[in-house]
């Protein structure tokens, strides 16, 4: 019999002599396996899980439709089950949770588990498994999913008996949630699923969910590596704070704002930081790495001091490890261990959360005037302010629209109340760079993996955890590709995503790299295409198509008005080039715009 946590009283009452406890104990109901998963996933405050059945998950599937509690928002593919439990868990912070069955279901969650886990977001994906006795049989849909998935997930567990469910699956939620948020993996074989077990009680398994945990401690190692911190930052001439990811997932956006006007210090963002500090800021530089802002990307390189925080300094940020920020000492804020010196040196490694880190660094760090840094950055982003934007407002209302016109209209129209869900390529970097973010988790974009066709699935998921929010996808043509089937989804479950593709009709961001470093040799990034405004009123979509700047914004309003999903087809130049630019393998001070910058100006 399971012996599932229950609240059972222990006052003293006429209820609770001994024969009416034992009574109260031994009351049991017998529940499958697939059953008492839904009760286990109740209790763990679950209500939304994205999926797709096959064959060896359909007991599961059967007894869900038991729980109405329990919504299922079912998918065109497993990926996308993956980004949309994504995209639901980075909108609120909980554990999303996907589904699939075994073998191809498995399978094709991987690039979905493999992009949470470069991006730090909690999952749970319970997969479908033949029966226990077929394992290493070759049976029809076997995979071994649990040893493909060891790199890219936090952890994988195969249940072996009904009576673990509640252990095992509460255990892959702690797991996805603490230290380093990630995926994890529960593989379900189809008898554990059928087997019957006797539960007492109510199935409760307590929630042990984030939101309830306190702010974390600091230990006295970390409190010992931020004195030394603050020390160096007294006396730091040339200072800057990069933010990333780490401070929005520690809810410290807050702490970095005081930290940040109590010292002066200039603060730059990763991609996935945009947000964490205003970008209205007088203090702030905007996004720091290979398509980052200028003057972000010269503060580094000229700093002699930089605080990263909750971030990887990752190649995209620091391009040639060696020759990174040659005159700066680096302190290192992250709660992964392993995240100090896999790229570069962290003189000051801190193992710490970035709240309470913040928290002591805003409390005791003092204000320093650096008389020559500002000037110089200052100097250095109104000599580049246009880089990257050249010839937009030239151009004639019947011209096509320029992507970094067409980011900056939809933050008019929208007034910066979205969630931009963006997908990967060249107008993800146009998006980063010319909207402007103020609050974290106001962009959701997969930074770590690029995972082209994200957006659209992880949106769904968005708006489910979020109904009432507006919610937009930014997504090449190439992307949509990848992801247009989900517009069903959106019509089936009543999703009003919108959905805005920068059709430049190649594969943009490959198009950039072959013109800049393979000769000009467009091998294969030509992308032909159906008409998307027609596919999409195919899956029952609201659409239109802009070819000319002057119907852009009525465009992007009667789709923000509509109350159902809505796709927005605009047509860019093909030639479009993201600037600026650290060409791979340069060190962020090489940063180009058209030209290279004059290193002098800044
Ligand atoms: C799944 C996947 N395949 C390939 C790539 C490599 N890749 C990065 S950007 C890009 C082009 C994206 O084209 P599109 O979606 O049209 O966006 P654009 O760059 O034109 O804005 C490609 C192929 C990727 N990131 N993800």
């Amino acid at each position: 019999m399971v012996a599932l946590a229950t609240h059972t009283s222990t006052a003293p009452s006429a209820s609770n002599t001994p024969d009416a406890l034992a009574r109260t104990t031994t009351a049991t109901r017998t529940l499958t396996g697939g059953a008492l998963a839904c009760e286990t996933l109740l209790a763990q405050g679950v209500t939304t899980l994205f999926g797709y059945p096959g064959g060896a998950a359909l007991p599961f599937y059967r007894e869900l439709a038991r729980y109405p509690q329990l919504r299922h928002v079912l998918v065109r593919h497993e990926q996308n089950a993956a980004h949309a439990a994504d995209g639901y868990a980075r909108a609120t912070g909980q554990v999303g949770v996907c589904v699939a069955t075994s073998g191809p279901g498995a399978t094709n969650l991987l690039t979905g588990l493999a992009t949470a886990f470069m991006d730090c977001v909690p999952l749970v994906a319970l997969t479908g498994q033949v029966a226990r006795a077929a394992i290493g049989t070759q049976a029809f849909q076997e995979v071994d999913v649990v040893g493909m998935v060891g790199p890219i997930t936090k952890g994988a567990f195969q249940l072996q008996r009904a009576e673990d469910i509640p252990n095992v699956l509460a255990a892959a939620f702690r797991l996805a949630r603490e230290g380093r948020p990630g995926p994890v993996v529960v593989d379900f074989p189809k008898d554990v699923q059928l087997a019957v077990v006797e539960v007492e009680d109510e199935s409760v398994v307590p929630h042990d969910g984030r939101e309830a945990e306190p702010t974390p401690e600091l230990s006295p190692a970390a409190e010992f590596a931020l004195q030394q911190a603050l020390r160096l930052l007294e006396t730091a001439e040339r200072p800057v704070v990069i933010a990333g990811h780490g401070v929005a997932m520690a809810h410290a956006a807050d702490d970095l704002l005081r930290f940040a006007e109590a010292t002066g210090v200039p603060v730059g963002t990763t991609l996935l930081g945009l947000g964490v500090f205003p970008e209205q800021h007088p203090q702030a530089l905007g996004m720091v790495g290979m398509h980052g802002t200028v003057q972000a990307n010269l503060a580094m390189h000229h700093a002699d001091l930089i605080i990263g925080l909750g971030m990887r300094f990752d190649d995209r940020v620091v391009g040639r490890p060696h020759d990174f920020a040659p005159g700066a000492r680096i302190v290192h804020v992250d709660l992964d261990p392993q995240a100090f010196g896999r790229v570069v040196r962290a003189d000051v490694p801190v193992l710490a959360d970035a709240r309470p880190a913040l928290r002591l660094l805003a409390e005791q760090a003092t204000w320093q005037d650096r008389a020559g840094w500002w000037p110089r950055l200052r100097a250095c982003a109104s000599a580049h302010a246009d880089c990257g934007v050249v010839a937009t407002d030239l151009a004639a209302d019947d011209e096509l629209p320029t992507t970094p016109e067409i980011v900056r209209s939809l933050r008019r129209v929208l007034g910066g109340s979205a969630t931009l869900v963006s997908d990967i390529g060249q107008h993800q970097m146009f998006v980063a760079l010319h909207h402007g973010f103020e609050r974290p988790g106001q962009l959701l974009t997969s930074g770590g993996l690029g995972t082209m066709g994200y957006a659209l699935p992880a949106a769904m998921g968005v708006k489910t955890a979020h109904p009432g929010r507006p919610v937009w996808v930014v997504v090449g043509d190439g992307g949509f590709q990848m992801s247009a089937p989900e517009l069903s989804t959106l019509v089936a479950s009543q999703l009003a995503v919108k959905v805005l593709v920068v059709n430049n009709q190649c594969l943009g961001m490959v198009r950039q790299w072959q013109e800049l470093f393979y000769d000009g040799v467009y091998s294969q990034s030509l992308l032909p295409q159906p008409d998307f405004a027609k596919l999409a009123e195919a899956h029952g979509c609201w659409a239109t198509t802009v070819r000319r700047r002057a119907d852009l914004e009525h465009a992007l309003r009667e789709a923000a008005l509509h109350p159902g999903p809505a796709v927005v087809n605009v047509f860019v130049p093909v030639e479009e080039t993201v600037y600026p630019m650290v060409p791979a393998g340069a060190v962020p001070g090489d940063v180009r715009c058209v030209d290279a910058v004059e290193p002098g100006l800044c």
